[in-house]
């Protein structure tokens, strides 16, 4: 099992132009400082850490007031790096950096899927959807947008390489833990047919039911999961660094639940950590809880063993 495992690639995405808030571009630093790559590398993984990213810069110089166009460097600098990663056959883990990274991250993971023809899943832990565009966003912030994106929404011209616009079937984007909503991703997310776990259906019948069906959809045609965990989809008791908290989110043992059925199915390929804003931590809460997750989703478990059936 060990000798099939990829190495696993670390780039930091500092970018939170994204956010209504400063401060999710000390994420990266935060989860190093935590002990991220040590604690992968306990696991027996071979940890390369390609520092953080920086964003391409336009030719006619980039407007520091023009978010679309600071998120526009950001997201053409990391589609081209995402892409390199998957192709080096690397499990590649972006450090956000707020939530509009995964524009570039899974534009980067889905062109390579198209290539090597295996279909790309995506699962978004989120308490938002991130199902507006440009023209249903109350707030502007790009953030709040990429899912949206990534299911080939318009609105979105030339915020990656065109060669790099890979739009993902949006029945196999599922949002899980969701528990706010705008109108207009209401409305754009039941169009669009995407499956959308939210609180309600999470309480009535438990994560493990509900992630069980996603993992034997992306098994019964062998497909590329790509992981994309933003911090607020845990309860802000959990994981109080974040912008705007969003109360009755997913329990620290829910997460971990939903992290060691994902290993144990072995079915993510990639995975982004995202929104994590270490100005609002206490005392390094919820960057341990994040680094304690991502270590179950690669392996680490209780007991030396694996589950058992009843
Ligand atoms: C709202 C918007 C949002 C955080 C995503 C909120 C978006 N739906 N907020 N993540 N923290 O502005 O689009
Ligand atoms: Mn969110
Ligand atoms: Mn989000
Ligand atoms: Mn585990």
């Amino acid at each position: 099992d060990d000798a099939t495992r990829p190495p696993i690639q670390l780039l930091g995405v500092p970018v939170d132009v994204g956010a209504g808030q400063k401060g999710a571009s000390m994420g990266p630093a935060a989860l190093r400082m935590v002990g991220l790559l040590e604690t992968l590398e306990e696991l027996g993984f071979a940890v390369r850490d390609l520092g953080d990213l920086t964003p391409k810069p336009s030719p006619e110089g980039t407007d520091p007031k023009d978010r679309r166009a600071q998120i526009t460097g950001w997201c053409h600098a990391l589609a081209e790096r995402s892409y390199g990663m998957m192709r080096d056959g690397a499990f590649p883990i972006f450090l956000g950096g707020d939530h509009s990274l995964s524009i570039g991250s899974v534009s980067g993971v889905a062109r390579h899927c198209n290539e090597t023809g295996r279909p790309l899943f995506v699962l978004w832990l989120d308490a938002h959807g991130d199902f507006n565009t440009p023209t249903t966003s109350p707030s502007g912030n790009i953030h709040g947008m990429p899912a949206a994106f990534l299911c080939g929404e318009e609105g979105f011209d030339g915020i990656v390489p065109d060669a790099f616009r890979a739009p993902v079937d949006p029945t196999r984007v599922h949002l899980f833990g969701i528990r706010s909503l705008d109108h207009g991703e209401r409305v754009l997310l039941r169009a669009r047919g995407v499956d959308v776990a939210d609180m309600r259906l999470i309480d009535e019948y438990g994560v493990a039911a509900l992630l069980r069906r996603i993992i034997e959809k992306v098994q019964a045609v062998n497909g590329h999961l790509h992981v994309s965990l933003d911090i607020d989809f845990l309860d802000p008791s959990f994981a109080p660094a974040v912008g705007t908290a969003v109360p009755g989110g997913a329990t620290y043992r829910e997460a971990h639940l939903i992290m060691e059925m994902l290993h144990d199915a072995g079915v993510v390929g990639s995975l982004d950590i995202v929104e994590l804003n270490p100005i609002l931590d206490e005392r390094g809460k919820s960057a341990h809880a994040l680094v304690d997750l991502v270590a179950s989703l690669l392996g680490r478990r209780i007991l030396d063993c694996p589950a058992r059936s009843l």
